[in-house]
């Protein structure tokens, strides 16, 4: 997968390289680029924002470093898509995900719905957003998607394309070791909408707390019956909404 983030902060991402997305990148699953929008910029300062129309407080992004940044990328993924065999199909759509706390919600479904991409582009903004002519004119070369993590507000699309990449990264064939470990996660459809049960692991008894007896009793029956009982009462705590 190739993976083109713009942004004004490109420092946020060097956790990247690390663990398991910088051993995905090692490996050549993985090509990430992250690219400075103030290099699309022509003044002295190198602006990227303006005051909104309208009257408001904060700041709106520029659109023009944007349109410049994107016009590039597609060109670069023309310019590859020319390098590719020329028996393969022609590249879907390129996707382009700008987190906003005003976009669709963030999901495990979406996450593996974009671990098959083949090209993946993140647009971050700051918090007050990016000038709306951005998104709509991007959206006649790109598959536009603007998603939200959750109902809080972050300072910029940073560090919500942070978490979401690492989301989508591990999910692409090859990056985890063990594939199964994916199937039984909390939200993942092996976990059937339940939450994880608890784990444990030795010493059996720490600190004066036992590690529940069935865990240690090998009989694999009880031990699956005991794990879907408590994730079903963890969900009901915690998540009553997904048991609907
Ligand atoms: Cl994707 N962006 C920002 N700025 N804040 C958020 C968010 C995204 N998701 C939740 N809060």
């Amino acid at each position: 997968m190739r993976l083109d983030i713009v942004t004004i902060f490109p420092d946020y991402f060097a956790p990247l390289q690390l663990s398991l997305i910088g051993k995905a990148i090692s490996d050549g699953l993985l090509d990430v680029r992250v690219h400075d929008l103030r290099d699309w910029t022509h003044d002295r300062h190198r602006t990227v924002d303006d005051t909104p129309y309208g009257g408001g407080a904060g700041m709106v992004m520029k659109p023009e470093p944007w349109g410049e940044a994107l016009d590039e990328l597609l060109a670069s993924y023309r310019a590859s898509e020319a390098d590719a065999d020329s028996q393969s199909l022609p590249a879907a759509r390129p996707i382009l995900i700008v987190p906003s706390p005003a976009g669709h919600l963030f999901s495990q479904s979406m996450a593996a719905e974009f671990a098959v991409a083949q090209t993946l582009a993140f647009a971050c903004g700051r918090y007050e957003g990016i000038d709306r002519r951005v998104v709509e004119w991007a959206s006649g070369s790109f598959d536009v998607r603007e998603v939200s993590l959750g109902d809080y507000v972050l300072n910029g699309g940073e560090v919500a394309a942070l978490a979401m990449i690492e989301a989508i990264v591990r999910l692409i064939p090859g990056v985890i070791g063990n594939p199964e470990s994916l199937l039984e996660e909390s939200h993942s459809v092996g976990s059937q909408g339940l939450l994880e049960y608890p784990v444990y692991t030795k010493p059996a008894l720490w600190r004066g707390l036992r590690v529940p007896d069935v865990l240690l009793s090998g009989h694999h029956g009880r031990v699956e019956q005991w794990r879907r009982e408590r994730s079903r009462m963890i969900t009901e705590d915690r998540r009553p909404d997904l048991l609907q």
